[in-house]
């Protein structure tokens, strides 16, 4: 399922996973921080919990008519900020990267915002508390650089490995909708994107 009207060819494919490298530039990285800081300023960051009691190492927050979220009761999507107050809708800046890649015949309802300080790692796993898989995923990287890891829709077997860099894309639909991927680590403080280091990190999905 193709969707953007004209959708630019990806600078490579992965394992049927899509990377635009430097999709944004330097101004367009520029313009979606500005706008993730009055998101953060909203919908302020939190680290989550995993089912099991333990504090994610990535701090996050979301914009969109629902957040991604976790606690011991498990992973699932909320329509508020754990304090109670609604996300911020999705900046436009934004919305403008989903529309190019993603689809143009709907938006996402989530922005999930993550960030990576020094030493943060995410695990392996697949994204599908969504409830309809023919939508892509669609995914920024902005400040430092992260080594993304992709296996395969099962567990296990063969993986391959790329260095994200700031304003990269990545696209992750059809057959690879359901790859399992991770980010092994980041190079804290190799991008001045971000004045005090670290990495941000976009996932737009379409959630109902
Ligand atoms: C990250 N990304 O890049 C973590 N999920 O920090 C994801 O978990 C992700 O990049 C779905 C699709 C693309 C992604
Ligand atoms: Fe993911």
């Amino acid at each position: 399922m193709t969707d953007p009207a004209d959708p630019p060819e990806p600078s490579r494919r992965i394992r049927g996973v899509a990377l635009y490298d430097g999709f944004l530039s330097a101004a367009g990285q520029a313009r979606v921080l500005e706008d993730l800081r009055a998101v953060a300023k909203a919908a302020p960051m939190f680290a989550p919990e995993t089912p099991r009691g333990r504090k994610m190492s990535v701090r996050m927050t979301s914009a969109g008519k629902y957040g991604w979220y976790s606690d011991r009761r498990g992973y699932r999507y909320i329509d508020r900020h754990p304090s109670g107050t609604p996300w911020p809708p999705i900046p436009d800046s934004v919305l403008a990267i989903w529309r190019a890649v993603g689809s143009t015949r709907r938006d996402p309802d989530c922005c999930l915002v993550n960030y990576y300080g020094e030493g943060t790692r995410m695990g392996l796993h697949q994204d599908r508390d969504e409830a309809d898989f023919g939508w892509p995923v669609v995914s920024v990287s902005l400040g430092d650089e992260a080594l993304f890891r992709i296996g395969n829709t099962t567990r296990g077997g063969k993986t391959e490995s790329v260095w994200l860099r700031s304003g990269d894309v990545i696209v992750m639909g059809g057959a690879a909708r359901l790859v399992y991927h991770g980010i092994d680590r980041i190079r804290f403080g190799s991008s001045a994107l971000l004045p005090d280091g670290g990495r941000i990190n976009l996932t737009l999905r379409v959630v109902d």
